[in-house]
């Protein structure tokens, strides 16, 4: 396997929507690695690798296109359900991809971030990612989010528990709960919710991502597999958000 790398800062490289219009925050659900490997007679594994392929290109293009945050499922809380080999060959993912990208990242103004239980993750694989994160703190270009051992009703339960200590400790009443308050409980405090979420692979369900956070989100659906998802279909999903007119319930 061949990976493209970052040739140059990509942030250099001319826009190609005005600010205004493209997604400010974009949600991915990579679907479909599985699948590509099975159609080839390849083993899962060589989907899933071939899918960092795809994470590379689309997080160019993201940076090229000044999108703001960029959150990419990469493993659900419904994952640890799989095959044993294949649990510990998608958890060593993250290292192997930061210990080659990461130079690239910081050299593009990437600020890396996590959402989900990763306390629960083998220690390899979050001390990669936490010095990923604590080495791109002060970056301020793409916010390059991941979601890792995440489930959106696991988050909300740990929200409303992390909220009820804090009821208790007195820092506010029930009365004074709203919308706002309850959002900073969840893993995604302080980030601007999706504008739009892509899922590739031919489904079209939201298997447990995000449920409060895509509220008012545009969804865009693809049959291609995110492993032959190319830099084409991002441009023709955005190309879509920016000709919905959203409305969030009004008029
Ligand atoms: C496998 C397709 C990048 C989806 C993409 C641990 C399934 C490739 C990462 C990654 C995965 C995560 C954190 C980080 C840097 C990179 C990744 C997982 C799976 C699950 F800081 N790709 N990728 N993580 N796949």
């Amino acid at each position: 396997m061949k990976l493209p790398f970052f040739t140059k800062k990509q942030a250099e490289v001319s826009v190609f929507y005005p600010n205004d219009t493209i997604p400010e925050h974009i949600a991915i659900i990579m679907d479909g690695n599985g699948r590509w490997a099975k159609q080839r007679g390849m083993p899962r594994a060589a989907g899933h690798k071939e899918g960092v392929s795809t994470v590379v290109k689309i997080v160019k293009t993201a940076v090229k296109c000044k999108v703001k945050v960029l959150t990419l499922y990469t493993f659900s809380t419904e994952n640890w359900k799989r095959p044993k080999p294949e649990i510990e060959f998608i958890l060593r993912l993250p290292k192997d991809f930061l210990s080659i990208y990461l130079p690239d990242l910081i050299a593009n103004n990437v600020r890396i971030e996590a959402v989900g239980d990763i306390g629960k993750l083998p220690a390899h694989t979050r001390e990669a990612i936490e010095d990923a994160m604590e080495r791109t703190r002060s970056n301020d270009g793409l916010l390059l989010n991941f979601a890792l051992n995440y489930g959106s009703r696991d988050e909300i339960l740990n929200a409303m528990k992390e909220m009820f200590l804090d009821i208790n400790k007195g820092e506010f009443s029930l009365e004074e709960l709203d919308e706002q308050k309850f959002s900073n409980y969840l893993y995604t405090a302080g980030m601007k919710e999706p504008d739009l979420l892509i899922r590739t692979g031919g489904e079209i369900r939201l298997s447990n991502f995000l449920l409060w956070q895509l509220a008012y989100t545009e969804f865009w659906f693809t049959d291609v597999l995110w492993p032959d998802f190319s830099e084409k279909e991002f441009l023709q999903a955005l190309e879509e958000f920016c000709k919905r007119k959203r409305r969030y319930g009004g008029l």
